[in-house]
């Protein structure tokens, strides 16, 4: 039955027509968001169904003759799934602080009955957006210590007026963080957005760059486009000195997370992402920021990635540290990273990214 259909040509046809239609869909959308748009999202988890990511914190509390003999077991037994995130309520630092009893100066936290197995740096680049830096404490701090890490927060703070440099300002908060622990995994963190399932462990892949936010709410839920790279990722350092960190020359808007999955590629790894039943996040709906507006130049800067990678990054890096504060939930690092360069304007060139 099958040899004699399979010897009809169109049948062959067909097959290759199928083929190539399923690779191009794979190219322009991403795996994961393939197979969920064919298949439906992946079984698991109901989003209808949430819960508060303060639920049984106090589980971590040990008694007080209690004494750390062994690591944290691989996958923590507190874990819940689908968080509840609300932005209607503003926290106060203090609240936090309240709810958060066991985080030390900096924004430090070691799991107390066992030894944490991973060590995670968190990095936020910051500029006027204190309300929404203290939601994501909110939420963040109790979804790290659900996770059993040993972990600290950093936030990157520009100082001044000059236009925002997101990629610089991480480039610094990996280098800074570096001095204060050897960190086994660095998440890099935009301010506005909050994971929604505590399941999306913030440790790193092995092998790959990884991005965790696959699935924001502000793009229904799926990947905008196969190569992005925008929003919440994570990196060994090893990783990030492979792809000599971040470019430095992306100043105002845009383009500076294109060239970070371009480097991923010309350093020969991949990225790995979060299935998107996972890597759900909320964004703090926001309008684009003064002083951040966007990069006309990216275009061209992307074209040119290919040969700019290897002298733009953590091997160029300069800047002026103006202030190390530990506060009780995170540690600031006040920066002057200086101001956009005059770019000549040349003609934007239309280019995939
Ligand atoms: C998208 C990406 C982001 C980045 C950006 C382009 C998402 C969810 N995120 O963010 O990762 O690639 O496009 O540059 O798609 N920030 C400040 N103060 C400012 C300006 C920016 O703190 O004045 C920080 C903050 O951490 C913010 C991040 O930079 O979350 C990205 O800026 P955005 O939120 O204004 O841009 P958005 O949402 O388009
Ligand atoms: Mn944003």
């Amino acid at each position: 039955m099958f040899l004699s259909r399979a010897d009809k040509p169109c049948f062959f046809v067909c097959l290759a027509a199928s083929q190539l239609i399923f690779i191009l869909l794979l190219y322009r959308r991403g795996a994961s968001s393939v197979f969920q748009g064919l298949f439906g999202p992946y079984p698991g988890w109901d989003y209808s169904k949430t819960q508060d990511v303060y639920t049984n914190l106090s589980l971590f509390v040990p008694d007080s003759e209690a004494v750390r003999t062994q690591y944290c077991p691989v996958s923590s037994p507190i874990l819940v799934g689908p968080l509840t995130i609300t932005f209607n309520k503003p926290r106060s630092l203090k609240s936090i602080q309240l709810k958060n009893r066991y985080v030390t100066s900096g924004g430090y936290f070691s799991p107390r009955h066992c030894f944490g197995r991973y060590r995670t740096a968190v990095i936020i680049p910051h500029r006027n957006r204190e309300s929404h830096l203290r939601t994501l404490l909110y939420y963040l701090h109790p979804f790290l210590q659900r996770q059993q890490l040993h972990y600290a927060i950093f936030v990157v703070h520009q100082a001044g007026n000059a236009t925002f440099n997101r990629a610089k300002l991480l480039n610094v908060g990996v280098r800074e963080a570096l001095r204060y622990d050897d960190w086994d995994c660095i998440i890099l963190h935009d301010v506005d957005l909050v994971p929604e399932n505590d399941c999306n462990l913030y440790i790193c892949d092995e092998d790959y760059p990884k991005h965790l936010s696959s699935a924001m709410d502000k793009f229904q839920y799926s990947l905008p486009y196969w190569a992005y790279f925008g929003g919440v990722s994570a990196i060994t350092p090893d990783q990030f000195m492979r792809i000599n960190g971040f470019p430095n020359t992306y100043w105002g808007w845009g383009g500076e997370d294109d060239d970070i999955a371009m480097r991923i590629r010309l350093s020969g790894m991949s990225i790995s992402r979060t299935p998107l039943s996972l890597g759900r996040y909320k964004m703090i709906p926001h309008d684009r920021d003064s002083g951040n507006e966007e990069n006309s130049h990216r275009y061209n800067q992307l074209r040119k990635a290919r040969t700019t990678w290897k002298e733009d990054g953590m091997n160029s890096l300069e800047f002026r540290l103006l202030s190390r504060e530990r506060t009780q939930l995170y540690t600031n690092l006040s920066v002057d990273i200086g101001d956009a360069p005059e770019m000549p304007t040349e003609p934007n060139r239309w280019s995939i990214f």
